[in-house]
């Protein structure tokens, strides 16, 4: 099964499913937020994702290691470098190690896998593409990088659209083209990420829209507000700058089309209609994920809401589900997902 994802909120339900599927777990994470900074390829998606699912992650921040120390960051700024994004000693470890890998000509995806191997995940990480996609955010303050609206300017100017440079020439990573692609795969688990600064980077990749539509697998994306509010992140700051009324409508209009089904949180149940009134299901179930129980248990919920959506669209067009090879595991406690 495919998981979709961005960073710190998404990742907590990626650890959830590769707890409840193991190896058949791929997730297709965003790089719209990498960039260049003092001379390191920084990928903060991928290692948020490569933390989490490892165990390593800082459970406070969401992002970089568990257990960090910062001396690095104290000798540079005594040499008057740079020192508005931080880079944990241990994290530091990892973007050299990449950029180290990638001048010598490997591919980013190369150097993803290998290192969820190396720190032992059960999962595939892959990039979205191996080609460089650069998000840019149009705001009052003039366009910035997104590293530089969001943790150098700590998403305080409004933002008045986004681009996703370079994604127009970029590909689909082709083990992900091949995945989607494949008949067997039974769920697709669009994570609850920013769907405007995490989401819609790989939804910009030349034809992932239509792969996704076209998947034999049923789509779930998960909200990622609770009570119209993001859990962190500025979501409903930007959904409100963007002229949209926070809330999962709002949501399900943005995924319209896309996902088969959308699970919003209890604190949203009265939502529902206005979810089923853009043609998505709609499964309401706790989303905030405190600890590993709670990613667990949405995970268990998300792969019960796909395993529904599957049954109720092979009811209901046996002729195009009849050649589908994948199958799930009829257990009452849900699908096991291969
Ligand atoms: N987020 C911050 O708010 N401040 C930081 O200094 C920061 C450093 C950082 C270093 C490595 C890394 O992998 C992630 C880091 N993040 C930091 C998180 C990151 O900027 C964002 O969470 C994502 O790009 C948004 O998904």
């Amino acid at each position: 099964m495919l998981a979709v994802c961005g960073g710190v909120g998404g990742a907590k339900l990626a650890f959830g499913l590769q707890e409840e599927v193991g190896a058949a777990l791929t997730v297709m994470v965003n790089t719209g937020d990498d960039f260049t900074h003092l001379g390191l390829a920084i990928s903060p998606d991928i290692d948020t994702v490569l933390y989490t699912l490892g165990g390593l992650a800082d459970p406070v921040r969401g992002w970089g290691r568990a257990g960090e120390t910062w001396q690095f960051m104290t000798a540079l700024r005594q040499l008057g470098g740079e020192d508005w994004f931080q880079l944990g000693d241990l994290d530091l470890a990892m973007h050299v190690e990449r950029t180290r890998r990638l001048a010598g000509g490997e591919r980013l995806s190369a150097v993803t896998a290998d290192t969820a191997r190396r720190l032992a995940l059960a999962a595939r990480v892959l990039p979205m593409s191996d080609e460089p996609v650069r998000t840019t955010v149009e705001t009052s303050q003039g366009r910035l990088a997104f590293q530089h609206y969001f943790v150098r300017e700590r998403c305080m100017p409004s933002v008045l659209g986004l681009r996703f440079e370079g994604a127009e020439r970029a590909r689909i990573l082709p083990e992900l083209a091949d995945l989607l692609a494949d008949d067997a795969l039974c769920a697709v688990i669009i994570c609850p990420s920013n769907p405007y600064l995490s989401i819609d980077p790989i939804l910009a990749l030349p034809g992932m829209r239509e792969a996704l539509a076209r998947c034999a697998a049923p789509v779930v994306a998960v909200s990622p507000l609770i009570g119209g509010q993001a859990v962190k992140g500025p979501t409903a700051k930007i959904m409100g700058e963007l002229g949209l009324a926070a809330g999962s409508a709002a949501i399900a209009r943005h995924y319209a089309g896309l996902v088969d089904g959308l699970v919003v949180d209890t604190a949203d149940a009265a939502d529902a209609d206005r979810v089923l009134a853009f043609g998505l299901s709609c499964m309401v179930a706790p989303t905030l994920m405190k600890g590993p129980q709670e990613r667990v248990a949405l995970a268990r919920q998300c792969l019960a809401f796909a395993h529904e959506l599957d049954a109720k669209r092979r009811a209901e067009r046996p002729e195009e589900t009849q050649p589908w090879s994948r199958s799930w595991t009829e257990q009452d406690s849900g699908p096991s997902c291969p």
